[in-house]
């Protein structure tokens, strides 16, 4: 039996605007807007217009959710829904109800809302009034932002996160080009990281000013954590792991746990030429304004190799000129999305949290299968029968549950996610969820997977 501590809470993971839909929404985020321009960019024309339908459904999803032993739920306030006014920060009152309906309907239902800021929804009128967090005064709107959710919703809500991976904002809107602005701007992407570590600082510093440290309301933010393994021993792999590990995961985990941006990525950005700009008071407040814990989402590794120089251009700079993906012989795949299978990674993660950042609280804050066409895996009475998610699930658990008893501070597991929901890069395409959602009727059943995590939530662990 995997039994995991007393308390252990045993959760899953979602965002406003993945899940909400657009319904009587003032203003439209970064999503919004890419998604009405061009919805062929997105699979089958599904957006986010009206997404899993929670802002009509939420009185039954909540329960359905319970039904799937879901007792937490992270999942985000929408910026672009709940003010009015970006620079006064006015309210919309609307928003206000709706958001506190659905934190009472979660709690008289058992379940305990962890609430995030910012789940890549950066509101698209200050994306173009000023280029969203390449702003040092979007970072002064959004901590006006998070002050307002404290103190509307803070009497009820003990779990707040300033962000849900910001590395994903650098990579999707400023390198890769899977999310809006597009553009491919590496120092651009420097200064946006730097920002982005000030924001969720900032934030927090309005947190503490209402609440002090005393731990019995917290605070923290979301990283997504890819392990760098180097695809050999040898000194140049060896580099491009370091380099990968410190730009991948130490960017954000290092400000965020121990206030400080890591030596060695300051001095290589540096002498490069692309550092970011900072004040003396900006930096002290990153060293003052650490979290109280931590979510960790985690997927998969990055296994890294040293980059072929000759391809790469130090002119325009980008941190691909450290490393190369290596796709590593015999990897275990999940083929829908495309991303490797590994949880021995979850386990590297927790001993590193353990050693490395003060054995701080943290729990898996998203992890998950997607899958597409589950109707194939329908039974004769609509069931999805997703033994491939339980046997992915209990592998991923099975790794925490060692980090745990080697002596990793960690309080839960957050599957991504309760129930089927869009998102920018797969819209449906690919599933997660423990419930089903057939989107054309918005009908939601539980997947095997939800009675198996129901079962696992109840008995705190599993065989
Ligand atoms: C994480 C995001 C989620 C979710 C998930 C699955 O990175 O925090 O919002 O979307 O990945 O990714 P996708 O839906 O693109 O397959």
């Amino acid at each position: 039996m995997f039994e995991f501590p007393k308390n252990f809470a045993w959760g899953a993971a979602t965002s406003g605007p993945q899940s909400e839909g657009n319904f009587k929404k003032k203003h439209q985020n970064v999503f919004d807007y890419w998604y009405a321009k061009d919805p062929k960019a997105f699979y089958a024309g599904v957006g986010p217009d009206t997404a899993s339908n929670f802002y009509n459904d939420y009185r039954e999803d909540i329960p359905l959710m319970r039904q799937a032993g879901i007792k937490v739920l992270r999942t985000s306030i929408q910026w672009s829904r709940l003010i009015a006014d970006f620079e006064k920060c006015s309210v919309d009152e609307e928003a206000v109800a709706f958001y506190n309906d659905m934190i009472d309907t979660l709690l008289e239902n058992g379940i305990t809302p962890y609430l995030n800021l910012c789940h890549f929804d950066m509101p698209v009128e200050l994306q173009h009034k000023y280029g969203g967090f390449e702003s040092k005064h979007v970072t002064d709107l959004f901590a006006g932002y998070a002050k307002r959710c404290f103190e509307l919703f803070g009497d009820r809500v003990d779990h707040w996160f300033t962000f849900n991976e910001p590395k994903v904002i650098l990579d999707g809107g400023y390198l890769y080009q899977f999310h809006y602005p597009l553009k491919v701007d590496g120092p651009l992407a420097v200064q946006v990281a730097y920002n982005l570590n000030l924001a969720s600082a900032k934030a927090i510093a309005e947190f503490r000013k209402l609440y002090g440290n005393d731990g019995t309301k917290k605070i923290g933010t979301i990283l997504n954590l890819t392990p760098a393994y180097a695809a050999s021993e040898s000194k140049a792999d060896q580099a491009a792991a370091e380099f990968a590990e410190l730009w991948a995961n130490k960017m954000f985990l290092d400000p965020a746990v121990l206030g400080e941006f890591p030596s060695k990525l300051v001095e290589i950005l540096e002498k490069d030429g692309v550092l970011w700009e900072a004040t003396p008071e900006e930096l002290a407040l990153i060293k003052q304004d650490t979290v109280d814990l931590l979510g960790i989402n985690f997927y998969h590794p990055f296994r890294v190799k040293a980059p072929e120089i000759s391809a790469k251009s130090l002119q325009d700079w980008m941190p691909d000129i450290y490393f190369d993906n290596y796709e590593m012989p015999g990897r275990v795949m999940n083929v829908d999305k495309g991303w490797e299978i590994y949880p021995e990674a979850l386990y590297d993660i927790a001993l590193n949290i353990r050693d490395n950042y003060h054995n701080i609280e943290w729990f898996v804050s998203e992890n998950g299968m997607g899958v597409s066409r589950e109707e194939r895996f329908m039974d004769e009475h609509g069931m999805v029968c997703d033994d491939y998610r339980i046997e992915f699930l209990k592998e991923h658990l099975r790794a925490l549950h060692r980090g745990i008893t080697a002596g990793s501070n960690c309080h839960g597991y957050f599957v991504w996610t309760g129930i089927d929901c869009w998102s920018w890069q797969n819209a449906y395409r690919n599933r997660y969820g423990l419930i089903r959602d057939e989107i054309h009727t918005q009908t939601k059943t539980l997947k095997k997977s939800g009675y198996w995590f129901a079962k696992v939530s109840a008995q705190n662990g599993f065989e």
